[in-house]
């Protein structure tokens, strides 16, 4: 079903006036649809859920539903503006969180956010800073959700050791030939195989606490307002589930501190950029105040270079597996994007002291 038939079934005020693809996710299709209300414009989010990706899309939408209604609570109380700071779902003519179409697609819609910025590229210190305090509050503000409530919505979504099981397991199979010319990548991710268990190990002895987190906190998964340049709202909310506050410091870090795109072809371009990790960690703990343990403090550098070595092999998986995970527009896509991953490692390794000194300055348990 196209996104044009789709829109008529959720309850958006107005009269449609256009809409098309708006985006750069990774993930789910999404559109931007504008409509006239008594002469204004007024715009809403559009989505078509990734069911390869989602296998359980009822549960995502029950865990997102949930969420944002905890969140929505937060803000009003804090005298907030639930409408700007967090996601809010319209619903169905009939009433429902999504539609799920004949042809077997499942729809969802958000009120658009208006008057913000997404950035591919972290701009300024200042604002990366802010990102870094907004996800900490975040991560904060969840600390009192019911985490049983929530259901898994990617079974072992950072389980690294697993993620590392799948990688060996698609170099086996080499299903498209293409093993052979990714040798160097190969041994790249094998040569750090010891990293996987780290943080796995540290969540089973309970020696770092089991959280409710975002899990993809991209750089391009928060709402900066254009005019204030404060990051004010979390969004792809899809991922929302138990895990490590590690895996969303890391995340944010690898996206965020990198000095090119993440499918930047020129290697050369890409690095690792240690004013920004300063900044963010200092945002990031700022906002996140005493909730953080001292365990998660000391590990904040590696989990950074953790959750970028993951993300690479999770392309570098893709890639042998013929590009069945990730949107891409070209055949080495997935390779070109594990290749700055695997370049960024290389870059933190080299001054891991340095970014747990930071963490250290900065640190508050
Ligand atoms: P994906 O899972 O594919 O990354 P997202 O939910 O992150 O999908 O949405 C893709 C992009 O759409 C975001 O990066 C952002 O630019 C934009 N977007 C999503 N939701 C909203 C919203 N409520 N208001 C404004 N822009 C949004
Ligand atoms: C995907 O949905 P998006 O584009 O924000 C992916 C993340 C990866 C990221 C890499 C559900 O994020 O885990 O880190 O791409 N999301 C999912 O850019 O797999
Ligand atoms: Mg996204």
């Amino acid at each position: 079903m196209e996104f044009e038939q789709a829109k008529e079934k959720f309850a958006f005020t107005g009269e449609y006036v256009e809409g098309g693809p708006y985006g750069d996710g990774h993930i789910n299709d999404t559109f931007a649809l504008v409509y006239n209300v008594g002469g204004s414009r007024r715009r809403y989010i559009l989505q078509r859920m990734n069911k390869h990706v989602f296998p359980d899309i009822p549960m995502l939408m029950h865990n997102i539903g949930i969420v944002t209604e905890y969140l929505a609570e937060q803000i009003k109380k804090r005298g907030g503006d639930p409408l700007r700071e967090t996601l809010t779902l319209v619903r169905t003519h009939d009433g429902k969180s999504f539609y799920a179409s004949p042809d077997g697609e499942f729809w969802r819609a958000f009120v658009f956010i208006e008057n913000t910025i997404v950035y591919q590229l972290a701009e300024s210190a200042d604002v990366f800073e802010d990102t870094g305090r907004a996800f900490g509050v975040f991560i904060a503000g969840l600390d009192g959700f019911d985490a049983s409530r929530l259901g898994e919505v990617i079974p072992k979504f950072h389980n690294t050791e697993d993620r590392y099981r799948k990688f060996e397991a698609a170099v086996a199979a080499d299903k498209k030939g293409r093993a052979a010319s990714v040798a160097d990548e190969i041994a790249f991710v094998r040569a750090r195989k010891d990293y996987c268990d780290k943080v796995t190990s540290c969540l089973a002895d309970g020696s770092i606490p089991l959280r409710v987190t975002h899990n993809d906190t991209k750089l391009n998964n928060i709402l900066v307002d254009a005019d204030t340049k404060k990051a004010i709202c979390v969004i792809d909310l899809d991922t929302i589930m138990p895990g490590s506050l590690l895996y969303d410091f890391g995340d944010a870090v690898r996206f965020g501190c990198s000095t090119a795109m993440e499918d930047e072809q020129d290697l050369s371009k890409v690095n690792f950029d240690i004013g920004l990790y300063e900044a963010f960690t200092k945002g990031f703990l700022y906002g996140i105040g005493d909730r953080i343990t001292p365990k998660e403090t000391d590990m904040l550098a590696f989990g950074s270079i953790l959750m970028t070595f993951e993300c690479g092999m999770r392309f570098l998986t893709d890639y042998l597996e013929g590009d069945v995970y990730f949107k891409t527009k070209y055949d080495t896509h997935n390779l070109v994007r594990s290749r700055t991953q695997f370049k960024l490692v290389s870059c933190m390794e080299n001054v891991l002291d340095e970014m747990n000194g930071i963490a250290a300055r900065y640190r508050r348990a």
